[in-house]
């Protein structure tokens, strides 16, 4: 497992990054955007928009090259599946609005600008009036979550998987995730809690099933696709008028997978109200009426590509990947912290205890949810 390195850079060194991006125009304001696990995220705010292709705001960003070692790949990717949208998007004009990010290059043209020190920053074009949800309120919200992903990937279909580079080796490869916990185990000395014991055997009853989806894309009975491999609901921006569902940004786990991850992915984290970062792990509760409209705007598009067995490992994707999630945040608890940026000793702990509750919560409502995926074919 990579060891993290979060650094935050002082506001005059910001200033002066952010500068290597901009040919003209000055800086109004640079503060902190969202709140990612992995990267640093800065929405930069300029003075002059009138002179600025991409004012009046862009994205800066510092990769977390501990995590993603290959930071030209993920730039590459990132340019080719950009490229390729906005070509799709310009010869074939969707009937509502669809943005996708840019990269944008430095004044001497390169896609990052590498720090002395190491950090890797690179800058992206700012989608304007468009907001994040960070949790799902609305069944018309989760459609339009679900309608965001389809269009992802049907806008993605026509490109080859294997032209694009496997950045994250391992990423989305559960019984890889099983293999680092077991090893990461067996030098730890967890505490002696029910909580710890809770995850210890919570992860013990599923590990025999928790390789379905790898085991059935060895078979071939689920194709290698394009993923995007993070569509969480905060990734999912939306129109500020429209409510509609208008983009799915943070673009750097594109890599070749199985739409079933992230299809697990969205809806694990759409489908729980009190949100991942919740401290009242006991009461989390998988919402069966936010994923029916998840997976309907999702196949609203994505019925024209998904085949038979696409639907017959559909459960288990929402099963599988919140049960992943668990399992990469307690290893981490165990590891020490390591990889997810922390805000206090047992937040990992916290974390794995949310996403096995929501597991548990799926799995007494299975015949209801595998209903819902029936009637949707
Ligand atoms: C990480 O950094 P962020 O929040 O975009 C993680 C995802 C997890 C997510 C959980 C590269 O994403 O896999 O689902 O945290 N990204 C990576 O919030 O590991
Ligand atoms: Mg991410």
């Amino acid at each position: 497992m990579a060891l993290a390195s979060h650094t935050s850079a002082s506001v005059d060194a910001l200033r002066s990054i952010a500068r290597r991006f901009m040919r003209q125009g000055s800086i109004r304001q640079i503060h902190p955007l969202g709140n990612g696990n992995i990267n640093n995220t800065y929405l930069v705010a300029l003075d002059d928009a009138n002179h600025q292709p991409w004012a009046p705001h862009f994205v800066l960003q510092q990769l977390n090259t501990a995590v993603f070692q290959q930071p030209a790949a993920v730039m590459g990717n990132l340019r080719r599946v950009s490229e390729h949208v906005h070509q799709r998007l310009v010869h074939s004009p969707p009937s509502r609005r669809w943005e996708v990010p840019r990269v944008l290059h430095t004044k001497s043209g390169q896609d990052h600008w590498l720090e002395p020190g190491g950090n890797f920053w690179r800058a992206l074009s700012f989608i304007p009036d468009a907001i994040t949800l960070e949790t799902l309120e609305t069944e018309s919200q989760a459609w339009e979550v679900g309608y965001g992903l389809g269009m992802f990937h049907a806008l993605v279909n026509d490109l080859p998987p294997q032209h694009l580079a496997d950045t994250l080796p391992g990423f989305h490869i559960t019984p890889r995730y099983l293999d680092q916990y077991s090893a990461v185990l067996a030098h730890a000395s967890p505490a002696d809690a029910p909580e710890v014991r809770y995850c210890l055997d919570f992860i013990r009853d599923r590990t025999p099933w928790a390789g379905v989806l790898e085991r059935a894309k060895q078979a071939g009975h689920l194709p290698l696709r394009l993923m995007h491999g993070d569509p969480k609901v905060n990734n999912v921006l939306f129109d500020i008028a429209t409510h509609q569902a208008i983009s799915l940004i943070d673009l750097d786990t594109i890599k070749p997978g199985l739409v079933h991850y992230d299809i697990g992915d969205c809806i694990r984290s759409g489908c729980n109200p009190l949100g991942e970062e919740t401290a009242q792990w006991e009461q989390v509760q998988f919402q069966t009426d936010l994923c029916k409209s998840v997976l309907q705007g999702y196949s609203s598009i994505a019925k024209d590509f998904l085949t038979p067995p696409d639907y017959t490992y559909l459960y288990d994707a929402i099963r599988l990947l919140p049960f992943e999630l668990g399992l990469r945040f307690f290893t981490d608890y165990l590891a020490g912290d390591i990889y997810f940026k922390t805000r206090h000793p047992e937040h990992n702990l916290i974390r794995s205890l949310v996403q096995f509750k929501l597991t548990a919560s799926i799995e007494a409502q299975a015949a209801a949810i595998k209903a819902i995926i029936q009637e949707l074919q």
